[in-house]
């Protein structure tokens, strides 16, 4: 059992834990109603994956290790959905890539953006980022564009979960290096990542913290190695093909 009254066993277990972990980041005031929604969309191309890691999930996942432990200063975002998921599990991929964590809202409320960093605290997290709001990200309106200057502003690679189409895009023009989870693989943020993780953040961010430790050791020309070898184009085209064909690998 873990933290709900249903047996690990249960075929529906990773998705009914996923359910109640989003109802209480609602009732907790940490993820927004929408989150709820975007959970939904979420789940219906989960089922049509497998509710699986892919080969090329995993290739992803391995190719966004390596390209945060290159990355001069990065950052990982976390909005409403990803505090109540992966709060964690958020807080030790940061600590095995040595990266910052960023409260980034798209419906930014101050209370909320509190009550996540709160909660990341909650879950270990020494020092969150977010709150200052002193740099922008050019070409959104005001309050989707906040970041910390000394964040994401600052940053050279950025791991954004379950992000906006728009604010995806926007970061991508800056230069970013943009690590994206998404399930949806035709979604603009999956379309405008670097690396784009096709995957559910419940099970792709343990899995990027543990090819990050498997590459604790290793030079930085193979990691740079693994990070060429990655092939965006190619895991779109087969997460998308998964979905429409119904075979999985
Ligand atoms: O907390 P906030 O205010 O920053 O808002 C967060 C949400 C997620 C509500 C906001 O960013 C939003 O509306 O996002 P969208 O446009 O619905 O996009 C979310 C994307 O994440 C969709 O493509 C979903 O398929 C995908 N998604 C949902 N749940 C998961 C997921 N991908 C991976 N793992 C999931 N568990």
């Amino acid at each position: 059992m873990s933290d709900i009254e249903i047996p690990e066993s249960h075929p529906r277990y990773l998705s009914l834990l996923t359910r109640h972990r989003i109802e209480e980041g609602v009732e907790k005031g940490i993820t927004s109603k929408q989150g709820l929604i975007a959970e939904g969309r979420g789940e219906a191309f989960d089922y049509l994956l497998g509710e699986e890691t892919t080969a090329s999930a995993d290739a992803a996942e391995r190719a966004a290790a390596a390209q945060l432990l290159l990355a001069e200063h990065p950052v990982l975002s976390v909005n409403g959905n990803v505090a109540a998921l992966v709060p964690g599990e958020m807080v030790e991929l940061a600590e095995a890539v040595d990266a910052d964590l960023e409260v980034n809202l798209f419906n930014r409320t101050e209370e909320r953006m509190r009550a996540i960093a709160d909660h990341l605290r909650d879950h270990g997290a020494e020092d969150v980022k977010g709150l200052t709001a002193d740099g922008r990200i050019p070409n959104l309106d005001h309050e989707r564009a906040k970041v910390d200057a000394d964040g994401i502003g600052a940053a050279d690679v950025v791991l954004v979960p379950l992000e906006d189409g728009d604010r995806a895009e926007a970061l991508a023009a800056m230069g970013k290096v943009e690590i994206v989870v998404d399930l949806n693989p035709m979604s603009r943020s999956a379309q405008s990542a670097a690396i784009p993780i096709v995957d559910n953040i419940i099970r792709a961010v343990p899995n990027v913290t543990d090819h990050a430790r498997d590459l604790t050791d290793a030079t930085e020309e193979e990691r740079e190695k693994i990070v060429r070898e990655f092939d965006r184009e190619a895991a779109l085209r087969e997460a998308e093909d998964a979905i429409r064909s119904g075979e999985l690998d």
